[in-house]
């Protein structure tokens, strides 16, 4: 028998977007975090508490890498733990800079590959690491570009703790939409 996390958000990133770290913010959990990657080598979870009725589960997974649908890096192992997310956060690294793009195409790349209808869970964005990028200008051409995909977007420093209000409330709404989700056919 197989025993699956059930998380209310997933968030989905490449080793070292700082998933960990949000997940530490965010909720009382005390995830492994280190400038390294591959960091996380099994999903974490953590209750964020908006009040004492507004509540959600957030699972952090390991960081996704380009073949981990083929088992590259800790591979399929863990991409099953979101099977049954309602709902997906895709954590950029921002200062990275107009990478984030591709990153962000790999990511779905990989989901596509291990189930397309990962693809179609609801999602938001959430660029990472705002602190490190000294001008912000450069931040809202990247913000537009994921919100005319269809995404909400979320400016966040998982460190300074900046944005991270916003995207909470986000999330919640997100979740209270989201329909409930049976494993993947
Ligand atoms: N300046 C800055 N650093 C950050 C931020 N978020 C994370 N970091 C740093 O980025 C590095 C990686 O953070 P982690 O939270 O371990 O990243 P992860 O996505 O969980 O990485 P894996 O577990 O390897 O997939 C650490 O050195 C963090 O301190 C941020 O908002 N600002
Ligand atoms: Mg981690």
């Amino acid at each position: 028998m197989e025993l699956k996390l059930i998380a209310d958000v997933g968030l989905v990133g490449l080793p070292n977007a700082g998933k960990s770290t949000l997940l530490s913010r965010i909720t009382a959990a005390k995830p492994k975090i280190a400038d390294y990657p591959f960091t996380t080598l099994t999903p974490n979870l953590g209750v964020v508490k908006l009040s004492e009725e507004r509540t959600f589960v957030v699972a952090d997974i390991p960081g996704l890498i380009e073949g981990a649908h083929k088992g590259v890096g800790l591979g399929l192992d863990f991409l099953r733990h979101i099977e049954r997310t309602k709902v997906l956060l895709y954590v950029l690294d921002v200062s990275k800079g107009e990478e984030v793009k591709n990153d962000f195409e790999l990511l779905r790349k990989e989901l596509a590959h291990y189930h397309p209808s990962l693809l179609e869970k609801p999602s938001a964005v959430a660029l990472n690491k705002i602190d490190l990028v000294a001008e912000r200008e450069r931040l809202a051409p990247l913000k537009a570009y994921f919100e005319e995909k269809g995404y909400p977007v979320y400016l966040i420093s998982a460190v300074t703790g900046e944005g991270i209000k916003e995207l909470l409330e986000g999330l919640w709404r997100l979740v209270r939409q989201a329909q409930p989700t049976g494993p993947l056919k």
